[in-house]
């Protein structure tokens, strides 16, 4: 297939890139380089030592026939351009992964808060628009996230009230933060492209991501991110664990959520791919392995590092977010299964491997951008 994967070097991009590439398909890549320039900004870099973009370019080039064309731009800017790629590569599928991807980062002040919401909902708005005009068949599979639902203590179900008489309509969305609503309004923009104009999309509410891709050669290791904003928790649980960090619960720890290592990431959005919707189609994939308090999380990293002799202690430290911290859980996510997911191992021997993955790069860790400072008051 023709590929174009909008945030090809993001944590995710990158390995999904490569493995498309690995697959066989022909594919195109657009990034502006922003989540590396936002980590720099904070202070932080990426735990593993990743390639720098012109070196990626280099490398994807060399070692690989089947790469188009790669961009350096930012897809809110480039409605005029996406059309133009629409009208002259014949693009089969798009993986819309070119957001900035933080909720703290949106929450810390006006201009990161404006810029998320710009950024997300705008650069969404050009792609919809330049496909309807350039690509009205191309899959669109685009990268949401549960936290659109928030925790309303009830059954989330895929996207869509299932029962009574408002069956049918979009799930009550109740997001926790500037970031977390920015999807939200990509999903209404979506979903009413796909209505009105017959486009068709797969919106993919992911839970929180952690891990590294699996590959032995340094050139194609994915960037992994611990500092405040850009660090999922159980990636920065492990990096505290490697440094004897005390491990930063925030608050009670019973916030709960839905969980899902990079490798499965990677695999459910290649089974979204072979199995597309139909035509004016807009489908919802609750994408995550298993759910789990952060305090269950947290103790899985203790008895890694209890395996590992190495030792550990977790912090309760104040919230810095406003959350429910103790709240009924229960998101359906039957929508991949059926089409054949299943994940590959248990959270709890993930946490152990990557602790383990990890352990080489622990005096590359810079530990000042690990306590929290922005809040959400
Ligand atoms: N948390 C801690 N300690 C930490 C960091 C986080 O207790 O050191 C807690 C947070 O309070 C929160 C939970 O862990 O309750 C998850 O936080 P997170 O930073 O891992 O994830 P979140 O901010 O929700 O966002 C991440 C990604 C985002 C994605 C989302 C999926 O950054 O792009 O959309 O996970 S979800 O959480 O399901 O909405």
């Amino acid at each position: 297939m023709n590929i174009l994967v909008l945030g090809y070097d993001g944590y995710i991009g990158w390995p999904l890139t490569l493995e498309l590439l690995k697959d066989g398909h022909i594919v195109s890549g657009i990034d502006n380089g922003s989540r590396r320039f936002r980590v720099t900004e904070c202070g932080s870099q990426s735990l593993t030592p990743i390639l720098t973009r012109a070196s990626r370019w280099t490398y994807l080039r060399d070692n690989f026939d089947k790469v188009h064309l790669l961009i350096d731009n930012n897809i809110s800017h480039m409605s005029e351009q996406l059309k133009y790629i629409f009208e002259n590569y014949s693009i089969d599928v798009i993986f819309h992964l070119a957001e900035q991807p933080s909720a703290p980062w949106s929450m810390a002040n006006f201009h990161r808060a404006n810029k998320t919401q710009i950024e997300n909902v705008s650069g969404t708005l050009a792609l919809l628009w330049a496909m309807k005009e350039a690509c009205p068949k191309a899959h669109l599979i685009k990268i949401g996230t549960m936290g659109e639902y928030g925790t309303p203590n009830c059954d989330i179900p895929e996207g869509r009230i299932e029962e009574g008489p408002m069956a049918g309509l979009l799930f009550p969305r109740t997001a926790g933060s500037f970031y977390h609503l920015s999807k939200v309004h990509d999903t209404h923009n979506i979903e009413f492209a796909c209505r009105n104009w017959g486009l068709r999309s797969t919106d993919i509410m992911q839970g929180v991501v952690f891990g590294l891709n699996e590959t032995d050669n340094d050139a194609e290791l994915t960037r992994f991110d611990y500092d405040e904003y850009f660090g999922t928790v159980i990636n920065r649980f492990c990096v505290q664990a490697i440094i004897g960090h005390p491990l930063t619960v925030y608050g009670y720890g019973g916030q709960t959520r839905g969980f899902i290592p990079l490798r499965d990431s990677i695999k459910c959005l290649k089974i979204a791919m072979d199995n597309p919707p139909v035509k004016g189609e807009y489908r919802t994939f609750n994408q995550f392995e298993s759910i789990h308090t952060i305090n269950e999380l947290a103790y899985m990293v203790r008895d890694a590092l209890h395996t590992l002799n190495m030792p550990y202690r977790i912090d309760h430290i104040p919230n810095p977010r406003k959350e429910s911290e103790d709240h009924y859980y229960n998101p359906r996510h039957l929508g991949l299964a059926k089409f054949g997911y299943s994940p590959s191992i248990s959270i709890h021997r993930d946490i152990y491997e990557l602790i383990k993955k990890i352990l080489p790069y622990k005096d590359r860790v810079i530990k000042e951008v690990i306590m929290p400072k922005t809040t959400w008051k």
